[in-house]
């Protein structure tokens, strides 16, 4: 029989999240929380580990430290026959300066593939929600011969210029013709004009053809040294690239509606839809699969708790998650998100929102279509996401779309 090939993970892990500000003000994006008690990386984690990546590693570099603690704290594999999950940050090996893009960060950590020495090496993004079966897709890969595949979705062609862009060759529809990252004048797929091929940043490699690739790169001073920018296109120009598209992906106990989802949360109002995607009776990503797991941190904390206030007024929740730790006194939610510890007081009304960890609402406040960030104190009475222009002029965020963001530690009076 022969060895089984070894498999080693990268979760890139180090991008700033600029579009997410202010949330990623204090933290890393892949650290962000979403969902009540999870945070981004998870689901990146969950799907590797769950694929039976047990080496793995997460490249981190911008405001790490959460992410670091968060990483550390909670993916500890047991180390039994060599199993891990480390983070790595960035080491200054090749000089005296951070990674300059997602393939420099794998280039300054070659030692780490070169102490492992595996047959293949998965590489991931870390700030997506979804559900994948990696095993499949390096199924897929070893039976492509290609020196890469990249994992794909389709995406509304309206967002085509946040991704990179898969064109493939009706005749041999499994290999990538084309591929633009983050093209401005994008063309939708022959079959749905609506709509393009989107790269998911999910990557199979054999592993000396990345660790070329990787080298290769580095010696390129034109190039912009990123998986998207400047890797794969290489790989596509010598039509080494093949694409593996999610819809094949059987993932265990998918359901019909989240089988294909896929979101990337990089912006506030994507952030935003992806909650209201969590929180219908039907929900459109489904957290409740217990065939395919998405873990994270298990805390010590009391369940949720709804009361009656002093004047009788009954503690409600509709269409929400409502995590550990919180107490809600004769408040009532309305299609929003609480994570651990937060507090609602009586009579206050929190509707499409969310909010994060050890926030508190004081009695008759009102938040409406708001992300609470950490530690955030509404006053009794006060509003949030009701306002536009009060919301602007006490320096919160609002977006086009109206949806107000409330910087970590504020208190709004
Ligand atoms: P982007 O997400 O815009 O597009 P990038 O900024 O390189 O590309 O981020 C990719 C991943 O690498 C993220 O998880 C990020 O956190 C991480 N990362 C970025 N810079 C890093 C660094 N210096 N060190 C470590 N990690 C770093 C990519 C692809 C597109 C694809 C989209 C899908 O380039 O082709 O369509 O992802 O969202």
């Amino acid at each position: 029989m022969a060895a089984a090939k070894k498999i080693f993970g990268i979760v890139l892990a180090g991008g700033e999240g600029k579009r997410l500000m202010p949330l990623t003000e204090d933290r890393a994006k892949p650290a962000v929380p979403f969902g009540g008690g999870y945070r981004l990386i998870d689901f990146a984690l969950s799907n590797l580990v769950n694929s039976g990546l047990t080496q793995l590693v997460v490249l981190t570099q911008y405001k790490s430290h959460s992410l670091d603690r968060h990483v550390s704290q909670t993916w500890r594999l047991d180390n039994m026959l060599g199993s891990y999950i480390a983070s790595v940050p960035a080491q200054q090996r090749l000089g005296k300066r951070w990674f300059s893009g997602s393939a420099d960060a794998i280039l300054q950590s070659l030692n780490l593939l070169r102490d492992e020495q595996p047959d293949i090496v998965v590489v991931v993004g870390a700030d997506h929600v979804y559900r994948m079966d990696f095993s499949q897709m390096i199924e897929a890969h070893e039976a492509s011969g290609a020196g890469v595949t990249v994992a794909a979705i389709r995406q509304p062609i309206g967002l085509a210029d946040q991704f990179g862009v898969i064109d493939t060759d009706p005749e041999r529809p499994d290999r990538i013709k084309a591929f633009l990252e983050k093209p401005k004048n994008p063309v939708g797929l022959a079959d749905s004009p609506g709509e393009v091929l989107a790269s998911m940043g999910n990557y199979v490699f054999d592993a000396k053809v990345l660790m070329d690739a990787v080298q290769r790169d580095g010696d390129d001073p034109t190039s912009v040294h990123d998986m998207g920018g400047s890797i794969v296109p290489w790989f596509v120009d010598r039509d080494q690239a093949a694409v593996y598209d999610l819809n094949r992906n059987e993932v265990p106990g998918a359901t019909e509606r989240d089988r294909y989802y896929w979101r990337d949360v990089g912006t506030i109002d994507s952030f935003f839809d992806a909650h209201q995607d969590l929180v219908a009776a039907l929900p459109i990503f489904n957290l409740y699969n217990e065939d395919w797991p998405i873990f994270t941190q298990q805390r010590n904390s009391p369940p949720a708790k709804f009361v009656r206030d002093a004047d009788g007024g009954i503690g409600t929740a509709i269409d929400s998650i409502v995590s550990l730790g919180c107490i809600i006194a004769g408040a009532h939610l309305e299609r929003s998100v609480l994570s651990p510890w937060v507090s609602v007081d009586s009579g206050a009304k929190v509707v499409d929102s969310i909010v994060f960890e050890r926030a508190s609402i004081g009695a008759g406040a009102v938040v409406r279509r708001a992300i609470l960030d950490k530690n955030v104190v509404v006053a009794p009475g006060a509003t949030v996401g009701v306002d536009h222009a009060a919301d602007r002029a006490r320096g919160f965020t609002v977006t086009d779309s109206g949806i107000t963001v409330v910087g970590k530690d504020a208190r709004v009076d």
